[in-house]
């Protein structure tokens, strides 16, 4: 946590900060989670991780040229993983056009071979369109519902209509979700999404939603007028009508069967709380000593140990769920290697209980060479105790918006300045939202921002998260409930000017989440 002026942290890129490093850890005692072929081949990462006392898992592009350049690796699909080599955007593409110097004698025969080659590849072509759109394996599923593990795709219709079609069971997944700024719930239905009414709900109801989010629990919940929630989710409106005994076979909420297409009789809808989160019980405003972090200020702050030091950090969602970058686990998500430290303000932990990890799992399209995706959920071996020093933060709702400049919160235990050693004390400093919009200018960060970042922090530089912050929240206080904004992912130096923290953006991780715990979840009773 850098809490510096710009001007005394100028650190110039040297070879040693800047160059992508070879990773010195053993990788055949690595258990990969959720990788897909394509992240086999285990690249380079564009990072240096470095396993010392209180050193982190940097992510840190390299400094202006070069940082254009990873990332133009990232975007430009003719890039070569193999030779690692980007095109640059001045080379001419090159054909190599076999027998071009051949003798003439030899054309004939050429042209011919040419041509059984053409009609060759031509009936291959028709023949695997044909079979492939029989069999229902299309080359895109556009338009439809594409079944995770198999590229089968089926109807959108088809998705949540409480009939299992894909192998997997992946089409009736991510079938309820929590939206705006009240948590109003929706359902997944006919290719659309649905708010509920509370016509005929009740708490069994409840329960099963929560269940199908990935809670382990569910609070409570209300109704609100129909007229008093955003308007993007009042025009869609649908009622749940289940008896008890559907209810006793722990029937998922979006079953087809049982939603009748109505407006809400009632003109009020549902809203729902599976997790009290977002509080801060033993926090006192009083203590607050410059920016060090009080006891129970940051009750959801994790820190990630990776073979007994502090790596990264987290945010704890749930009593089972920690939220953090897949940049710090990427290639080692392998639970036995990191152990997890709650509820603490100072390092190193002392004899502390380390909570087990059981699971890990990253975004499967996150890449080290790139910037997108750097999500990552880690599960405990056994769930937490809440107890003022230890809390969860909430999730932030589908569609909810926090507006530009809106004061949240970084913390952690990351370096101070750029290259740094990380702190002994968890530090913490106030940072506005940036627009997309203004982190995207010129001299910014043009052209790196995609829907999945949110930028934080001052254009004029003094005031950001550095390495060893990595995963810890973003957290925002929206009428006295605490949410988790973003996730730590990366910046150019710490506290530059013009170079503001850069955020994995969690209302676009929501479907990722909710899908991971609610996978996780399935076979529980
Ligand atoms: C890192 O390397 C990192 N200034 C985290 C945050 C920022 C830069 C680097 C943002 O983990």
């Amino acid at each position: 946590m850098a809490a510096l002026r710009s001007t005394e942290i100028q650190v110039a890129p040297t070879a040693e900060n800047t160059e992508p490093q070879e990773d010195k850890t053993d990788p055949s005692r690595i258990e990969v989670v959720s990788v897909t072929d394509e992240d086999l081949p285990t690249v380079e990462t564009p990072t240096t991780i470095n396993v010392s006392p209180l050193t982190s898992r940097s992510n840190t592009p390299p400094p202006d040229s070069s940082f254009e350049k990873h990332s133009d690796q990232v975007r430009n699909p003719i890039y070569d993983p193999q030779t690692q080599v980007p095109p640059s955007p001045t080379m001419p593409i090159t054909k190599v056009q076999p027998f071009m110097n051949e003798e003439k004698t030899w054309h004939g025969r050429l042209f011919a071979c040419r041509m059984e080659l053409l009609f060759g590849g031509c009936v291959l072509v028709v023949v695997t369109l044909t079979l492939g759109i029989g069999l229902g394996v299309g080359l895109s599923c556009e338009g439809k519902f594409r079944c995770g593990t198999s590229s089968r795709c089926i109807s959108i219709s088809a998705q949540c209509d409480g009939i299992v079609d894909c192998e997997e069971g992946e089409d009736e997944l991510s079938c309820v979700r929590l939206s705006g700024k009240s948590s109003v719930l929706q359902v997944r239905s006919e290719g659309e999404w649905k708010t509920v009414c509370s016509d005929e709900w009740n708490s069994a109801l409840g329960v099963s939603a929560c269940k199908q989010l990935g809670y382990a629990r569910y609070v409570e919940s209300s109704s609100l007028p129909c007229s008093s929630i955003e308007q993007d989710f009042q025009n869609n409106l649908i009622s749940i009508n289940i008896n008890r005994s559907g209810l006793q076979q722990a029937i998922k909420i979006h079953n087809a069967s049982h939603l009748s297409k109505t407006q809400c009789s009632s003109g009020r809808v549902t809203t729902i709380k599976c997790l009290d989160c977002g509080t801060r019980p033993r926090f006192s405003r009083r203590i607050v000593g410059g920016n060090v972090s009080a006891s129970g200020q940051f009750p959801w702050q994790v820190s990630l140990h990776f073979q007994n030091e502090h790596l990264c950090g987290g945010s704890i969602i749930t009593s089972r769920w920690i939220l953090t970058a897949a940049h710090c686990v990427y290639g080692f998500a392998y639970p036995t290697l990191w152990a997890l430290h709650v509820g603490l303000i100072e390092q190193p932990v002392n004899g502390a209980q380390a909570l087990a990890v059981e699971k890990i799992i990253y975004h499967d399209r996150y890449r080290p060479k790139g910037l997108d995706y750097d999500i990552a959920l880690m599960k405990l071996a056994e769930p937490l105790i809440f107890n003022g020093y230890v809390e969860p933060i909430c999730l932030p709702n589908f569609g909810e918006n926090f507006e530009d400049g809106l004061i949240c919160w970084i913390s952690g235990w990351g370096a101070s300045e750029d290259g740094g050693e990380g702190s002994v004390l968890m530090h913490s400093a106030r940072v506005p939202l940036i627009s997309t919009k203004v982190c995207s200018q010129p001299g910014v960060y043009q052209g790196f921002i995609s829907s999945w970042m949110i930028c934080a922090g001052y254009l004029e530089g003094g005031t950001d998260s550095c390495q060893g912050d990595s995963g810890g929240p973003l957290a925002c206080e929206d009428m006295a409930v605490w949410k988790l904004v973003g996730a730590t992912s990366w910046g150019q130096g710490c506290a530059e000017r013009n170079k503001p923290g850069v955020y994995t953006r969690i209302t676009q991780s929501l479907y990722w989440i909710h899908l991971q715990m609610e996978v996780s979840r399935e076979g529980e009773t």
